[in-house]
């Protein structure tokens, strides 16, 4: 089994794309189960195989330790590792190829705190990637794309796994998506635009945040996917079959 997480900041589209992988992955032959690890989400677009609110329920937690919904959230997003048994039991009874896991949408509960990198770390696998979602409806300027990217960057530092960058929501780009591949694809590129929109004033901290980035060997270069038009779904999925069979090879 194979598992591949979703993160992304709040509404960036973690859940449509759950909703659309499984069935992408489900043409191509493999048996694939989606698990929800959102104790707070309220409608899913898709049907979750193995769903975290079973297990934890979000207005128990509010009455049983007089919590507000903020509170809950955060207690409900670090129960999830106490219940990390149960997800794996019921994993292994469906035994699929491909595990999709759909993160919470508030991305420090799942990252910044010890439930999400202990869950990534030590649910059963023979392979894991995190797919991180720029939302296209952040990265509208170079300085928006840079601190996107630091997040990124950031998560890969948190949870410690392969990741795919991926720019979630493209069809809300428009004729600007262009443009922000070009950033992605491009430090130069990126570099000049940034001292073109700060004209000097937050210049010396992006571009030094930039080029550190660079150094440090963290790509930033973006798939563009649409689950809604379906555009980049084939190019994301041959992206994670390739990440996924490397890591095989490496522990090989
Ligand atoms: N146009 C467009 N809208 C999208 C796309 N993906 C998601 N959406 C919409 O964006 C909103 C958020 O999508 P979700 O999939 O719920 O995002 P999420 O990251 O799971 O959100 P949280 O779990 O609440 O953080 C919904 O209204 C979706 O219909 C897309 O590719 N294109
Ligand atoms: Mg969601």
């Amino acid at each position: 089994m194979k598992n591949v997480f979703l993160t992304g900041t709040a509404g960036a589209g973690k859940s449509l794309l759950c909703a659309t992988l499984l069935p992408w992955f489900a043409d191509k032959g493999a048996t694939v189960a989606s698990v929800n690890l959102d104790p707070g989400a309220q409608n899913l677009p898709y049907e979750p195989d193995i769903d975290i609110r079973d297990f934890i329920d979000l207005s128990t937690v509010m009455q049983n330790y007089q919590l507000g919904p903020n509170g809950a959230l955060i207690l409900a997003a670090d129960l999830v590792a106490t219940r990390m048994n149960d997800i794996q039991e019921a994993l292994d009874t469906i035994n699929p190829d491909y595990a999709i896991l759909d993160s919470p949408g508030q991305i420090e509960l799942f990252a910044y705190r010890n439930s999400g990198p202990y869950i990534v770390d030590n649910l059963a696998c023979d392979g894991k990637t995190v797919l991180f979602l720029f939302d296209s409806t952040l990265v509208s300027t170079p300085t928006n794309f840079v601190s996107i990217a630091l997040l990124a960057a950031s998560i890969q530092l948190r949870l410690k796994t392969s990741q795919i960058n991926v720019l979630s929501r493209s069809d809300m780009l428009g004729p600007n998506l262009k443009k922000v591949l070009g950033w992605s694809s491009s430090a130069a590129k990126l570099e000049q635009a940034l001292y073109e929109e700060t004209k000097g004033s937050s210049y010396q901290l992006s571009s030094t945040l930039l080029r550190d980035l660079a150094k440090s060997g963290i790509s930033y270069e973006l798939i563009p996917v649409s689950s809604t038009t379906r555009d980049g779904m084939l190019d994301l999925s041959a992206t994670i079959t390739r990440q996924l069979s490397q890591g095989e090879e490496m522990e090989d």
